[in-house]
């Protein structure tokens, strides 16, 4: 009974040892240079970036009609940046629509303009507003 009970606990206590990753674990999983940098330079380039807002694009369009709307956007732009990013006006987004704010974002996000990303970069507030649009 004993041994039964502290059984139990330890597997309760793995439960929530798991939950509770130390923070360095945490972030380390939901890297987004280990997850997006395709040609493992330590940067993230244009190319890259546009696969993984491409695959999320994919995922998001949920009605498969080839465009995002508000309720698909599920909050990554506000209703102003929508706006500003739907030319046509029609509540919608399609993927180049949706690229080229990822790409606005991306040169926002460079200041350096070498073309790359680096994790600095990606840690600013324009690297933080682009990865929004990726995951
Ligand atoms: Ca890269
Ligand atoms: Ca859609
Ligand atoms: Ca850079």
């Amino acid at each position: 009974m004993t041994s039964r009970r502290s059984m139990l606990l330890t597997m309760v206590a793995g439960v929530l040892a798991m939950g509770h990753l130390p923070a360095p674990a945490a972030a380390r999983r939901a890297d987004p240079i280990r997850m997006y940098d395709t040609d493992k330079d330590g940067t993230l380039d244009l190319a890259e970036v546009k696969t993984a807002a491409s695959a999320l694009f994919a995922k998001l369009d949920r009605d498969h009609d080839g465009t995002l709307d508000k309720r698909e956007l599920a909050g990554r732009l506000t209703a102003g940046e929508l706006a500003a990013a739907d030319p046509d006006h029609d509540g919608t987004l399609t993927q180049d629509e949706y690229i080229a704010v990822v790409e606005q974002r991306f040169n926002a996000a460079d200041p350096d303009k070498d073309g790359t990303l680096d994790r600095k970069e990606l840690n600013s507030k324009a690297g933080q507003a682009l990865l929004h649009l990726l995951r």
